[in-house]
């Protein structure tokens, strides 16, 4: 459930809402017109807004941790730099993320306060560990694929800031896809070893992959507003099917099998059907009692504390360059 109090707040930076007045958005939105910060919006769509776009960029900071895990053990240097590199843009998304939220409303501490109490989301896939090297180039490769598919159509929402964030992003995401591709690539074509450790990091990652794209849509409760709202363009069903008619393709260039007896193509309607997906263990994922929740929480509420001293210096150091400005406009 999203925190209460933070509702209250995006409630309450509204003006109460007339008919007209939603009618008039309505029509913006239907003439894919971008909706900016100072515009008149709904309470809820603001209230959507802050919700997806927050849990996005916890995403993206909480992402940061599984691939970080492997910076040290990188088996080359040339890994090890553009490992480091893309972990440093999860970072950047986050941030351009916290600073469209921000947009809404809502303040960036009160946000992260969420995360750490351990009331705002972020993406269940993040809750599985990387256990082997060949999991850098699954996450790269799937989840940065994934990615990529449900974030392309959001350079279309209809919220300015969301969508000219996603514009860069996507950029972005898509060379982390092609970095973790070509790992597979390399493991694939390696010794035999190598491939069997792609082949263990394909079957750990697929399924946990496919949850990412959300509830199927007749159990998504917020897809019918958003979609109307044009914050969404396609339900979660169409694009998880988009995400596998384009991957299982690539997975048998690299010579791997997907970890789904039941996958097979369709000739008739050219899309590749899938097995059932295992909704308890998403359910589970997202109460908390995944395979790494608890260590990405404390890992994130360490990391928060030792940061301590570093938002102290910058705030001093704000204060300091505050008063110097005032001072010379004084003087002036
Ligand atoms: N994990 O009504 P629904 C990255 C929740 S990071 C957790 O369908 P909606 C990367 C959902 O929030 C990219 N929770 O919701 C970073 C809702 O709960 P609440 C992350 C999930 O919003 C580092 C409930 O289930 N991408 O690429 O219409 C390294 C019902 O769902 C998940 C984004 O954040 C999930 N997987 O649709 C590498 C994309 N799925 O809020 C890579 C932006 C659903 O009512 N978000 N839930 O408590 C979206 O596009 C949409 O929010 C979703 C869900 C498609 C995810």
């Amino acid at each position: 459930m999203y925190a209460q109090s933070l509702n209250q707040q995006v409630e309450g930076t509204t003006a109460p809402e007339d008919a007209e007045a939603a009618a008039r958005f309505q029509a913006r939105v239907d003439a894919e017109e971008r909706i900016e910060p100072n515009d008149w919006m709904p309470a809820a769509y603001r209230r959507t807004l802050v919700r997806q776009i927050s849990q996005h960029a916890h995403s993206e900071i909480v992402g940061m941790l599984p691939e970080g895990n492997w910076i040290t053990r990188a088996p080359s240097l040339r890994r090890k730099a553009a490992l480091i590199a893309k972990v440093q843009d999860e970072c950047g998304h986050g941030m351009y993320l916290y600073a469209a939220a921000e947009t809404l409303g809502v303040t960036r501490e009160q946000l992260v306060d969420e995360l750490l109490a351990g009331k705002a989301k972020y993406s269940s896939i993040f809750n599985y560990p990387t256990l082997t090297w060949a999991d850098i180039g699954a996450i790269g490769w799937l989840v940065d694929g994934a990615a990529i598919m449900n974030q392309i159509p959001l350079c279309r929402c209809s919220f300015g800031p969301y969508s000219r964030a996603m514009i860069r992003v996507c950029k972005e995401e898509s060379f982390h896809q092609r970095q973790g591709y070509e790992i597979m690539l390399t493991l694939a074509r390696g010794t035999a070893a190598q491939k069997v450790m792609a082949q263990d990091a394909l079957n750990r990652w697929w399924w946990p992959c496919l949850m990412m794209f959300g509830p199927p849509d007749a159990q998504s409760q917020h897809s019918d507003a958003s979609t109307r709202w044009k914050i969404k363009r396609f339900s979660n069903d169409a694009l998880r099917q988009k995400f596998v008619d384009a991957t299982v393709p690539q997975a048998h260039f690299l010579g791997l099998t997907l970890p789904d007896p039941a996958l097979r193509f369709n000739e008739a309607t050219s899309h590749w059907e899938f097995g059932e997906i295992d909704w308890t263990e998403f359910k589970q994922v997202l109460a908390g009692n995944g395979p790494c929740n608890r260590d990405r929480m404390a890992a994130r509420r360490a990391a928060h504390t030792s940061g301590d001293w570093v938002r102290e210096a910058a705030q001093a150091y704000a204060a300091k360059e505050r008063a110097r400005s005032a001072a010379a406009a004084g003087a002036a």
